[in-house]
């Protein structure tokens, strides 16, 4: 399924002009007028921030601000602190500023449908980048730009059925899930448990929202350690609450990624980190670098180019081997 600006600007005309005027030149040049299309520098995007809540979430805000600015595209930034009404506000301002395009990732996936549909008749095509929204009306958004993050839970799962194949003790799992409500805690959740289901083995005797901080996640370890008589792995849906989770099991006498495995996802420096140095056992990616691909969504989108409905984002996994060695490079 492919979406056009066309939908939502001047349609059949921008471009039929566009198809007109042969071989398209790059849109940095003013000469552009009369096409719909604008020079790259007069296009302003205002774009709704999650938040700063992990270290996942500040390389994203770096990596979307350094790729506008290399871009030469206007960046209109704000952070909604994890707050919902602080996301519809800022997309309502940015409607009301008539920016050209809306970019932003929700922080949770229901609720969108009348600011989404304020931005549509306004003619402001909104990018979907990071998280999704679960709105059975897709022409509220032009596309998705993002990690498959059912995928991620599953890689995570799928390392643990490997690691535990020979055994057939019960093993206890604790879950410290994302932000309640949104796309990757859904996600990574249920990824997971499809991947763990066919063992009767694995049991997640508990599952709790540490909203995808450090502090958070510490919190939630710490009473799970507290109410659960027996723990063998934590799967925490970022680094971050797996940190958090560290710090929790050493003050209780634990050692992580021995006594208690750790798997969690992201795979940004501190979490890097602390699976190479064996307090982790294994991290899957979630790549927080959107900007460069923000970029080439909007600038195809102004010279009146189809972009795909879904683009998914590319990522690995990563056992304290492989973190060892990609550390050095790690850019984020
Ligand atoms: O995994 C987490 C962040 O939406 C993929 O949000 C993102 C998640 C990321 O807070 O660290």
């Amino acid at each position: 399924m492919k979406k056009t600006i066309g939908l939502f600007l001047a349609g059949a005309l921008t471009l039929a002009m566009t198809a007109c005027s042969g071989a398209t030149p790059a849109a940095t040049t003013s000469g552009a007028a009369g096409t719909g299309k604008k020079a790259l520098t007069d296009i302003v995007v205002g774009f709704a921030q999650v938040g700063a809540e992990s270290g996942w979430r500040t390389a994203n805000t770096k990596d979307i601000q350094d790729s506008f600015k290399t871009a030469g595209i206007q960046l209109k930034f704000s952070d909604a602190q994890q707050k919902q009404e602080n996301q519809i506000k800022a997309i309502r301002s940015y409607i009301q500023q008539q920016v050209d395009y809306i970019a932003f990732s929700p922080v949770v996936q229901t609720g969108w449908d009348a600011v989404l549909g304020e931005a549509k008749a306004a003619g402001i095509p909104v990018l979907l980048t990071d998280r999704a929204v679960d709105s059975k009306d897709t022409s509220l958004y032009v596309t998705f730009l993002g990690s498959d993050f059912v995928l991620e839970g599953k890689k995570a799962g799928e390392w643990l059925v490997e690691q535990y194949k020979d055994k057939t003790d019960p093993v206890s799992i604790v879950q410290l899930e994302g932000t309640t409500g949104s796309a990757p805690a859904i996600d990574r959740a249920t990824g997971f448990a499809d991947a763990i289901k066919a063992e009767s083995k694995f049991k997640v005797v508990a599952s709790q929202t540490g909203d995808f901080t450090r502090a958070g996640g510490k919190q939630v370890m710490e009473a799970m350690l507290k109410s659960q008589k027996s723990i063998d792995v934590v799967y925490a849906h970022n680094d971050d609450m797996g940190l958090g989770a560290i710090e929790a099991i050493e003050a209780a006498g634990k050692v992580p990624g021995k006594d208690i495995k750790i798997i969690t996802v992201d795979a940004v420096k501190d979490g890097m980190t602390a699976l190479s140095e064996g307090k982790i056992n294994f991290i899957v990616e979630c790549s927080p670098l959107l900007g460069k691909q923000m970029i080439e969504i909007v600038t195809k989108l102004n010279n009146g180019e189809t972009v795909p409905a879904r683009i998914v984002t590319e990522e690995t996994t990563f056992t304290q081997e492989q973190a060892k060695a990609a550390l050095p490079d790690r850019k984020y």
